[in-house]
């Protein structure tokens, strides 16, 4: 053995008993970790995943026989991202989730620093109540339920009524930012009138002179099925995107800005026949399929969606979507974190 080589081999043993000897300090060597700590581009543990509606809803069903509204506070099933064992979580992000509530049930006063928002697919009559407001739900419309505002849910229907929640609790989580208070009763007061949002800020182009909220929220809390599906088909060539077809964001009225701080929620239609372009960004979504027969491919895999299905579309990752059905539109709602990219100038958006 030549001499320089036995210096290599003495070398190297002292470096390895080094490194041995770091963890009782609690520190690290960053040159062994710097490539995959700081990569090119994200490296997202999220996986592209779809929920089928025909499989949940039997489950969902299952669960309102099983467990009341009252036991379960809320009666949801998580969508849990298979990249993201251990946690509650549909991206690293976002939350979604379906909740079910039942005839003449009851799902108590809480609040919490996640916003909330809901998109209802299914049943009539049900309501929910948010700081001293009642809102009514029907199918499709959008309802808010911002950070820390008090909120109850529920059902004067005679069937089940279902719907899609999605909250930033990873991104809260994450942040140490979670906190959470019972209400001292069931049911909060109603203090305010029915649907009072929608008559102070629900027609479009026209804001109250007098009163004008400047929360970090949309004031606007309920944004209605009716109107949002008549904006986005009545959306004209020169507004639709090669990348997602007749798109429209659910705007807070006063700024213009997102409905809630933290996520941004859209409506799009996909025009019969129609195949978008592909393209990326950096923010994370989940969608639900609200009308039609589509497929959407993420990251070369294809995901074919029916109205209740939901999908996850992990950040940075090359998209498209297709309408199937060469006569029908097809629409899908969603939200991202594309707010909180955007707010701390890290949103990044690429055309393949
Ligand atoms: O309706 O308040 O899906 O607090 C998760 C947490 C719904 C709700 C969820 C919640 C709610």
């Amino acid at each position: 053995m030549s001499h320089a080589t036995q210096h290599t081999k003495v070398q190297a043993q002292a470096v390895e008993d080094y490194l041995a000897g770091l963890p009782q300090f609690h520190v690290g060597p960053l040159w062994k970790f710097l490539s995959q700590a700081l990569t090119p581009e994200p490296q997202s543990q999220v996986r592209p995943h779809l929920w089928r509606w025909q499989e949940l809803r039997p489950q969902l069903l299952r669960s309102g026989e099983l467990v009341s509204a009252a036991e379960a506070e809320r009666r949801v099933l998580m969508l849990l991202n298979p990249g993201l064992e251990g946690r509650i979580a549909t991206t690293h992000t976002l939350y979604g989730g379906l909740q079910l509530i039942l005839p003449g049930e009851v799902a108590r006063t809480h609040r919490h620093t996640p916003n909330a928002l809901r998109f209802i697919m299914e049943g009539e009559g049900a309501y929910t109540v948010v700081d001293g407001e009642k809102i009514t739900m029907s199918p499709g419309d959008f309802v808010l339920t911002p950070n820390w505002t008090w909120h109850d849910h529920g059902s004067e229907s005679t069937g089940p009524v279902v719907w899609l929640d999605g909250l930033d609790i990873p991104l809260i989580q994450m942040l140490e930012g979670i906190f959470f208070d019972p209400y001292a009763e069931e049911a909060q007061p109603l203090t305010k009138p029915l649907d009072g949002s929608v008559a102070d800020y629900g027609k479009s182009g026209f804001l109250p002179t007098w009163q004008r909220a400047t929360s970090a929220h949309s004031p606007l809390l309920k944004y209605a099925w009716k109107d949002a599906r008549e904006a986005v088909m009545s959306l004209g060539p020169d507004a639709f995107s090669p990348f997602d077809g007749a798109m429209l964001e659910y705007v807070n009225p006063v700024t213009g800005g997102p409905s809630l701080p933290t996520m941004a929620s859209f409506l799009q239609r996909l025009q019969p026949g129609q195949q978008t372009q592909a393209h990326r960004h950096s923010s994370s979504a989940v969608y639900l399929a609200v009308e039609g027969h589509g497929r959407t491919t993420i990251a070369a895999k294809t995901y074919e969606w029916s109205p209740g299905d939901v999908f996850a579309l992990p950040t940075w990752a090359w998209h498209t979507h297709e309408n199937l059905s060469a006569s029908q539109d097809a629409m899908l709602f969603s939200f991202t974190d594309a707010p909180v990219m955007k707010f701390l100038h890290l949103y990044r958006e690429q055309a393949m």
